[in-house]
């Protein structure tokens, strides 16, 4: 009884020992010569890109996030793809997170240039000005 256990111990021991020996250098010897590049890192014989990266030829390169779907920006946004990530910027005439822009309503915020004699009217993205009856001109109204 005695020696069966000690037995079942060495050859456990055994075991342990080979698993310590030879388990890393499959993995060292899969990564050999992968160059995954500064944005990834090899994990057993393939690059693990960094978040908005992709593996493009071998290399993790940047993910131009914008090429699919606009990246989820409004329709009222513009794209801008950065390194590792990307942005959403609402276009001139509208403000919001990118995700969602409205409109800006320049005659009511006294955001347009229009002359004190001409009227101001709201448009989507933008602003016109119209002269009042008795004025004429292309922004000026005299
Ligand atoms: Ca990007």
């Amino acid at each position: 009884m005695d020696a069966d256990l000690a037995a079942h111990d060495a050859s456990a021991a055994d075991a342990e020992s080979l698993v310590d020996g030879s388990a890393p250098e499959p993995d060292a010897d899969a990564c050999e010569g992968v160059r995954c590049g500064p944005y990834g890192a090899c994990l057993e014989g393939v690059c693990d890109c960094r978040a908005g990266f992709e593996l493009v030829d071998g290399v993790c390169v940047d993910q131009d996030e914008c090429l699919n779907e606009n990246a989820g920006c409004a329709l009222d946004a513009v794209c801008i793809n950065t390194v590792g990530s990307f942005r959403c910027e609402c276009l001139d005439g509208y403000r919001g997170d990118g995700r969602e822009c409205s409109d800006v309503h320049e005659c009511d915020e006294r955001l347009d240039n229009c002359s004190d004699n001409a009227r101001c009217t709201n448009t989507d993205g933008g602003f016109e000005c119209a002269c009042i009856d008795g004025f004429v001109g292309d922004g000026m109204c005299r």
